[in-house]
């Protein structure tokens, strides 16, 4: 008798912690390297190439090779920049549209190994490569579809020509977060001397359903961006703004990278599509993506890169900021200072959560569980979560501050693993002993961060609307500073 009261002890305690209680995935979910993915949330894009020379941001693909001769080209310094600046990784162009490789490929004469650069031994890849691990930094790729030095470009030929490239620089250079596949497709060219215009289908041309094995096999952790995925999608817009309802979920299938006029769909995501799709915010801290001594005084301002965090990090994306080397191969001083001012103010701006001292109370608890509780949504833990039960659709959170606090920012995560669930919230402050809004947004995903006018409460409630039983892992609440503008545009 005493073996089975011991028996049933133990299996109420299983069961209140086993699969039954937990949340069940809803709808689209991220794959693990995915949600790697979104942990990497602000890394830099690097143009460069033939056009830091030609003062072009498209090299028509006649470029002599000897253009490029950067005289102090130091990774190290670019890696430096980026990991000071609290970036996570580096994305390079190893080819853009003139076709021209940063690392000696075996498949073309078109590359580093012809310039005079390093005597012509060079490889910028294996540099970056090289600094990104001296620094922590992760590594991506950047392999222009479109090539306008290629003889072959608009044939059959050319899609082995750019497969053998993807395979020499997922092989050879250790393991890569991301491969980026541009949407600029076709027009005229060099195409090895018949200086014409190619136009080529891109729903078929490519066929990319042969060349994304190809990354799933040499770097099964790397995660692909183009328009339409697969992995990651385009916001559609290249000036920073997700929009403020971002879904990360799309009817994957019906996108090609390149295909035009689905930029609106592309800033909001779907609600309940087929695949987990979020977003990457793109854009450079100057006027052009490569870099021209002409746009120095055009650095993107404190202000605006700012205002860019909230709408990247802030709306649910990754935000990947491009900053262009000039002719020494070296990040501008601009440049460079303006990245350690927007590291310094966020660092200041997030530092003290002032959620963790408050107490929590939900309007319910999912099955009464430990693991759910409201505490775990400010513990600083994003693997943990507050959850209601299944079925409940409505709810919501309220923290109690054991002072008054000013504050006028909130960030909500969802615990994305199991899906994105959220459609709207409304944020309350007390005072004078009534709950009145300060803000109310729809999505939330990965990350939202939300601004409003500071008040002062002891008390702040946090509503939400959702798909199915809301799982929210972080609220953080801050008091940012005002921002002190250093010059730019
Ligand atoms: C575009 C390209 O055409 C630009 O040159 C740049 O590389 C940008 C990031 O993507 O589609």
């Amino acid at each position: 008798m005493k073996r089975l009261t011991i028996t049933l002890a133990l299996m109420s305690i299983l069961t209140s912690c086993t699969p039954k209680n937990q949340p069940a995935p809803y709808g689209a979910v991220p794959h693990p390297r995915q949600l790697a993915w979104h942990d990497m949330q602000y890394y830099a894009f690097v143009h460069f190439g033939p056009n830091t020379f030609t003062d072009r941001e498209w090299g028509y693909g006649d470029e002599d090779e000897s253009v490029f001769n950067p005289g102090e080209l130091d990774c190290r310094q670019w890696a430096r920049a980026a990991k000071d600046a609290g970036m996570n990784g580096i994305i390079i162009t190893a080819k853009h549209h003139d076709g021209f490789c940063l690392w000696p490929s075996a498949y073309t004469e078109h590359s580093v190994k012809n310039s005079p650069w390093r005597d012509g031994r060079g490889d910028v890849i294996r540099e970056l490569r090289d600094a990104c691990d001296e620094y922590g930094l992760k590594l991506g790729v950047y392999l222009s579809p479109w090539d306008r030095n290629h003889a072959a470009y608009g044939t059959p030929a050319y899609l082995d020509y750019y497969r053998s490239q993807l395979r020499e620089l997922l092989t050879n250079y250790g393991e890569v977060f991301e491969v980026w596949f541009d949407g600029a497709m076709g027009g005229d060219g060099y195409y090895g001397g018949a200086r014409e215009t190619r136009r080529i289908d891109n729903r078929t041309y490519y066929d990319w359903a042969n060349t994304i094995p190809i990354v799933r096999e040499l770097q099964p952790g790397a995660c692909m961006f183009s328009d339409g995925g697969p992995d990651v999608r385009w916001v559609g817009n290249e000036q920073g703004y997700a929009a403020e309802t971002n879904w990360c979920t799309m009817n994957r299938d019906h996108f090609y990278p390149g295909v035009g006029g689905v930029n609106e769909v592309l800033q909001h995501g779907q609600e309940d599509g087929s695949h987990w799709l979020p977003a990457e915010v793109n854009t450079s801290i100057r006027p052009g993506w490569f870099y021209h001594a002409s746009q120095d005084d055009q650095v993107k301002s404190l202000e605006k890169l700012i205002d860019i965090w909230f709408h990247s990090v802030g709306m649910n994306g990754n935000f990947i900021l491009n900053v262009p080397p000039d002719r020494r191969g070296l990040f501008h001083e601009i440049d460079v200072q303006r990245l350690k001012e927007l590291r310094a103010w966020l660092d200041r701006a997030f530092a003290d959560d002032l959620a963790r001292r408050a107490t929590v109370t939900a309007s319910s608890v999912r099955e009464g569980s430990r693991k759910y509780e409201p505490a775990s949504a400010v513990d600083g833990d994003p693997a943990t979560c507050w959850a209601v039960n299944d079925g409940i659709t409505n709810a919501s959170i309220t923290l109690t501050f054991p002072e008054p606090v000013e504050c006028n920012t909130v960030t909500l995560r969802e615990y994305i693993a199991l899906g994105q669930r959220v459609k709207a919230f409304t944020i309350e402050a007390e005072a004078e002993g009534r709950l009145t809004p300060v803000s109310q947004g729809t999505t939330v995903g990965n990350r939202r961060i939300v601004r409003f006018d500071p008040v002062t409460t002891r008390t702040l409630r946090i509503t939400i609307t959702a798909k199915a039983c809301p799982l929210i892992s972080t609220i953080e609440v801050y008091k940012t500073p005002p921002v002190q503008t250093t010059g730019g545009t």
